[in-house]
């Protein structure tokens, strides 16, 4: 089975699933072993990898050290063309569908078009919208271009629908790595109720209640990142029997 038809399982069967984001400029090598048996023993079901910059290249070397001590499918969330390696499970071919930069939206895909095919990695196409989390946020700075407001729920949902429209496989409310808010659950249930295809939703989750009002929301999949940079102790919180028991 691919990577997408479990995520599409999960969807149909009410199983929460949980990204753990691991950004390869902000993470040791040496450090990679213990931050996975953590995640391992956690209610983590995916590894995403990347970041908005990778400026010592670093991607494929974090990708093959985590790929020695789990079993969990690690995914590409590249920031970059230069991101793609083949020792990855998969990638979430992104495009930033909130933004009007021809770069992110196109010309980093065409880019990366040949290293994708080369690799053999599964290929997921991924609508990324960048919702206002508060502060500026480095998907903001470095794709230069205007997160969608918290509140403008009918341009969250026809972005939404348009990814949906145009083929993409995920959609992926994201308020930005480190975000002051979340997505709220307003916007996360608009655009819940609306699209077929399973949906994502990242930045600045940093507890259990937030998580798991975005589940309850409907999100099909959260991410998290920096909470767990800042306290693997988070990770505690999170055990493996916590996920269908408390997030159905
Ligand atoms: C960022 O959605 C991810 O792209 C995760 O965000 O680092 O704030 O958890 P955090």
């Amino acid at each position: 089975m691919t990577v997408y038809q479990e995520i599409l399982e999960a969807k149909e069967s009410g199983k929460k699933l949980l990204a753990v984001l691991i950004d390869p400029e902000k993470i040791e090598i040496q450090s990679i072993h213990s931050f996975i048996q953590q995640v391992n023993q956690s209610m983590a079901t995916h590894i995403f990898v990347g970041g908005s910059t990778d400026v010592h290249n670093q991607t494929e070397q974090v990708v093959i050290e985590i790929k020695k001590y789990t079993t969990l499918p690690v995914l590409l969330f590249p920031g970059s063309a230069q991101q793609v390696t083949s020792k990855a499970d998969g990638i979430l071919f992104l495009s930033l569908l909130s933004g009007r930069n021809p770069e992110y939206l196109i010309e980093q895909q065409i880019a990366s078009a040949l290293t994708v095919q080369k690799s053999g990695l599964e290929v997921i196409p991924t609508g990324y919208i960048l919702i206002d989390g508060g502060k500026q946020t480095s998907v903001e700075r470095i794709s230069r271009t205007q997160p969608l407001a918290q509140n403008n729920y009918e341009l969250i949902l026809k972005t939404s629908l348009a990814g949906q429209f145009s083929g993409k496989k995920l959609i992926y409310l994201e308020a930005g790595s480190g975000a002051i808010n979340p997505v709220g659950v307003v916007a996360i249930n608009c655009v819940k109720s609306e699209i077929q295809i399973p949906l994502i939703v990242g930045g600045g989750i940093k507890n259990i209640n937030q998580l798991n009002n975005a589940y309850n929301a409907g999100a099909d999949m959260v991410v998290i990142g920096t909470a767990f940079e800042k306290d693997p102790t988070f990770f505690n919180e999170l055990k493996k029997e916590t996920i269908n028991e408390n997030f159905r």
